[in-house]
């Protein structure tokens, strides 16, 4: 079956990449440049409507969604190589913590990047909602510092592609300047998923 990411690097892309790479299946690659407009081609945007990367093509059917990616690589490859776990209670933990980090903790991130980002027009911003989803963001990361209580990664003691899911984007947070050394299950994991080589291949990609 072939598959092909459209990616652009340092993007919700890069959970995605960062998956294929663990999972040691072949790709191809096609690297969109989102500062020209690329996502905007007539060509991309029959792929994705939404205009936004990544895109997984599998077998000639295009897929978006970086969620519905991982969940598919998952079951579709992840569970024989022991990166995501069998259906059933097994996998619970890693379609609750992908649910929650895309829907919940994103929410909250979009939310304070749209209210303090440069890239958004001043006259939409307001502080004080700015505020309210820099406390949702600590509140959400303390929670998932309590999920990480006495195991190593999300499912338990292994590493599997939900930690993808949700590492990109703690590391994101990381870099918008909050301190995580309130946290030092999330402190420790994170530093445990960085340093994983197939991480590394993705950024560099
Ligand atoms: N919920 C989507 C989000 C995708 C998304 O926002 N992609 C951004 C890069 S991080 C993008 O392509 N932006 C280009 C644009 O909006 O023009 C997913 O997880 O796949």
């Amino acid at each position: 079956m072939r598959i092909v990411l459209y990616y652009a690097p340092m993007s919700s892309a890069t959970r995605v990449y960062w998956a294929l790479e663990e999972l040691g299946i072949p790709f191809e690659k096609v690297k969109v440049d989102l500062s020209k407009g690329e996502q905007r081609n007539p060509e991309f945007l029959s792929l994705n409507p939404n205009g936004k990367v990544p895109v997984l093509i599998v077998g000639g059917q295009p897929m978006f969604e970086s969620l519905a990616m991982l969940i598919w690589l998952g079951e579709t490859f992840g569970v024989e190589k022991g990166l995501f776990p069998a259906p059933g209670p097994a996998r619970i933990d890693a379609l609750k913590w992908l649910a929650w980090g895309q829907v919940t903790l994103n929410e909250a991130v979009f939310r304070f990047l749209s209210n303090t980002s440069e890239r958004w027009p001043a006259e939409l911003k307001n502080a004080k909602v700015a505020e309210r989803a820099r406390n949702d963001i600590e509140t959400l990361l303390r929670i998932l510092d309590g999920g990480l209580q006495s195991r190593d990664h999300l499912c338990g003691a292994d590493f599997t592609l939900a930690d993808c899911g949700i590492a990109t984007l703690v590391a994101f947070i990381a870099r918008q300047g909050f301190d995580l050394s309130q946290c030092p299950n999330v402190t420790a994991w994170l530093g445990r998923c960085t340093s994983r080589p197939a991480l590394g291949r993705a950024m560099a990609g």
